[in-house]
């Protein structure tokens, strides 16, 4: 348990000593003050549990120290007892109340009655320092808790790119594509508007692969991801790597018309990467065959339906020869 400061006031030295020798506790420790305002100078330089204050001083008397203190936000929490020697019915002991008292004790002390009122303002001062203490541990453990906050959503939104998106390219997956191919739809059939899919291949990827080797493979994926990605210019374009070297453009809101357009741009920008590829037959760069499908979600189609229809435009453009798209 800690030590409770207690400041006693007095103008007279043997008043002191009397106070002190009822106060005699070896978890209590008294500050002296004999004037009015030495007692105010200590209030602002200690954290006191009471404070108990002559009422006549020179000077300075007691209702003047408890008003100052009162109205000073350093000191107005801190509880007073006067002691005079006045008896209960009198006026000036209203006056103390005013002044912001919050006891009385009459001189010649009752040795009982004194230490149970001090014991009270001890108590007391013990619970709100305990309650301080325990405040400041909850507002270091409430600082804790949004640190973890904020790791756990950044954890979160990391877990979530893993899942969504693809490792080499950041485009989005498979996995991912599928969830947003099939939300596109529903919400094609709500709004009876065209949905629009693009499926890129690369052509003569594995001859790329064995010429010049995985890792530049690799690096030729990530860069047709990112010429595609840019291609695909409306922001509620879908851009996703399906298969090994193999793209789907998704096109929300877009016409035939729209998505010749968009594939055309497609086989452009992957072209005008020019990436050199010694072993394609129809360029002497990097190309990809493109197929391409309308539908307006629900007239009698099903989803597969215009995946298949992609498909097939694809496959009709590698039999074409490659380096072109297909309807
Ligand atoms: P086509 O023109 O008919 O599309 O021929 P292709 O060689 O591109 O097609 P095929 O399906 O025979 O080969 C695809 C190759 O893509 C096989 C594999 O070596 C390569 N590939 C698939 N995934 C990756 C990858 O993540 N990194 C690398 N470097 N190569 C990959
Ligand atoms: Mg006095
Ligand atoms: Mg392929
Ligand atoms: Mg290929």
């Amino acid at each position: 348990m800690g030590i409770a400061k207690i400041l006693i006031v007095d103008d007279r030295p043997e008043n002191l000593l009397t106070l002190e020798s009822l106060l005699d506790e070896p978890d209590i420790e008294l500050v002296r003050a004999t004037s009015g305002v030495e007692a105010l100078g200590l209030t602002l330089d200690h954290d006191f549990a009471l404070v108990l204050l002559d009422v006549q001083m020179p000077g300075m008397d007691g209702y003047e120290v408890a008003e100052l203190m009162r109205g000073n936000k350093k000191t107005k929490h801190i509880p007073i007892i006067f002691i005079t020697a006045a008896f209960r019915a009198d006026a000036q002991v209203f006056k103390g109340y005013e002044s912001g008292a919050v006891d009385y004790l009459f001189k010649p002390l009752d040795e009982r009655v004194f230490k149970s009122k001090v014991g009270v303002f001890i108590e007391l001062f013990r619970h709100k320092d305990a309650l301080s203490k325990k405040t400041l541990e909850l507002d270091r453990k409430l600082v804790e808790l949004e640190e973890l906050q904020q790791q756990l959503e950044e954890t979160n939104e990391q877990l979530r790119l893993l899942s969504t998106t693809d490792g080499l390219t950041g485009l989005l997956n498979k996995r991912e594509f599928e969830t947003v191919f099939e939300k596109e739809w529903k919400r094609g059939i709500r709004t009876q508007s065209p949905l629009s899919l693009v499926m890129l291949d690369i052509d003569f990827f594995k001859a790329y692969n064995d010429t010049c080797g995985h890792a530049e493979g690799d690096d030729c994926l990530k860069k047709v991801a990112k010429a595609i990605s840019d291609a695909a210019r409306r922001h509620t374009d879908m851009v996703a790597r399906v298969g090994g070297e193999e793209f789907a453009v998704l096109l929300p809101e877009t016409e035939p018309e729209g998505a010749e357009h968009v594939a055309k741009r497609l086989l452009k920008a992957v072209y005008d990467l020019a990436i050199p590829h010694k072993r394609s037959t129809t360029s002497e760069f990097v190309t990809t065959s493109i197929g391409v499908a309308t539908m307006v979600p629900d007239q009698g189609c099903i989803q597969r339906d215009l995946f298949e229809a992609a498909d097939d435009g694809l496959y009709r453009a590698k039999e074409k020869g490659r380096n072109c798209w297909c309807i």
